[in-house]
């Protein structure tokens, strides 16, 4: 029992005591005062019962632990990834071994356990969500193979490695990244367990090409580079809000909303983790800019300070370092009220929304 409900307890019972010495002089006055003390009494203990559960929710999420949530989907993840490419023949042996050299070069694994994550959020399984999940890293990877060659950022370290175009050369890196494009789909259409409604499938496998097209990933990417080295003051914050909405926050909106599209989600529960997403894939943006002038190279696993050497725009550039964490805060704040109506059941997605400003690679 709570302080609350003990006074109301002690309210009530002296109020009793009071009724009987004084019932004889004025019972109906009375009876309805002791009527009064009881529903004051019975609402104080309702009141008091919704306070400790609201407690023990909060416990509960914040006593969820990330790290062990994080390693546990990173090793099926991996075993997956792993076994998404195999050269089946002689012949395919080098470009396989390319495309495998950049997947398996380690790296978070952010989108994947994201559309896990929401997966299970509506009660469908890791293994429902697999397939998805292998996708997305392999169209992550390939930007991120693309990203890295001379003719866009033209960077040699990548997850702590030589990028792929070092080790094996322009032409097979730009064909890796390709290759990793196309399996992505061919292993959703093929892998998805068959349980899953097609539709829903189909549902995946459009909002995946979509992230990749013109109003994602490569649309954002030619934003980017139009904008490059416009000079100071000519790249507007909604132009670089345009920019990194398309190349970073849609991969991470179609993770989330592709997990709910799997896990069985109405329409109305996609949007609301699309809401979550988009929000949170600004964040991580705006993390990333902080991290490119705040994180060593050895931190980062990439190049630190690149986007200060190439004159490129970012939050902090704009904002302000201060300003910039700011926003970072009020995107994951604003993203997590998106997710108010799932309770516990967003404790892994939540979770990561407040990681994804919290990381230092
Ligand atoms: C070829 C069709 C086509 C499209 C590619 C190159 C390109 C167009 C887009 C660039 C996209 C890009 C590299 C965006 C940056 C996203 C970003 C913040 C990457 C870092 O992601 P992390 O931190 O990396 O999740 P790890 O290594 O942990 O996976």
């Amino acid at each position: 029992m709570t302080n609350l409900s003990r006074c109301a307890l002690l309210f009530l019972l002296s109020g009793t005591s009071t009724a009987f010495t004084l019932q004889s002089h004025h019972p109906t006055f009375q009876t309805n005062k002791l009527q009064q003390r009881q529903e004051l009494f019975l609402s104080a203990v309702k009141e008091d019962k919704e306070t400790v559960k609201e407690e023990k929710e909060e416990k509960k999420s914040k006593s969820f632990d990330l790290n062990t949530y994080l390693l546990s989907k990173k090793e099926t993840i991996e075993t997956a990834l792993e076994a998404s490419v195999q050269s089946k023949v002689p012949q395919t042996n080098k470009i396989c071994e390319s495309m495998l050299y950049s997947l398996m070069a380690g790296g978070k694994r952010i989108r994947p356990v994201l559309c896990i994550a929401a997966c299970e959020m509506f009660g469908g399984s890791e293994a429902d969500a697999m397939p998805t999940a292998v996708a997305l890293e392999m169209i992550h990877t390939m930007s991120l193979i693309h990203d890295d060659l001379p003719s866009m950022d033209n960077d040699d370290l990548r997850r702590g490695k030589p990028t792929n175009h070092i080790k094996y050369g322009d032409d097979v890196a730009i064909l890796a990244g390709d290759a990793l494009l196309s399996t992505s789909f061919e292993h959703v259409a093929e892998n998805t367990p068959k349980t899953i409604d097609p539709l829903r499938i189909l549902d995946v496998v459009v909002r995946l090409g979509k992230s990749v097209g013109p109003v994602g990933l490569a649309g954002g990417q030619v934003m980017d580079l139009e904008c490059e080295g416009r000079g100071e003051g000519a790249v507007t914050l909604e132009d670089l809000t345009w920019i990194h909405t398309h190349k970073t926050a849609t991969l991470l909106q179609v993770a989330v909303a592709s997990g709910a599209v799997l896990g069985g989600a109405t329409k109305e529960e996609v949007e609301s983790c699309e809401k979550f997403a988009l929000n949170i894939g600004l964040a991580f943006q705006v993390a990333d800019d902080i991290l490119d002038v705040t994180a060593s190279t050895e931190e980062l696993g990439k190049t630190a300070a690149k986007d200060l050497d190439a004159d490129k725009t970012t939050f902090p550039k704009l904002l302000g370092l201060e300003e910039s964490k700011i926003e970072a805060k009020r995107l994951v704040d604003e993203a997590k009220d998106s997710l108010s109506q799932y309770g516990d059941r967003a404790a892994p997605l939540l979770a990561i929304a407040d990681y994804i400003i919290q990381r230092t690679n």
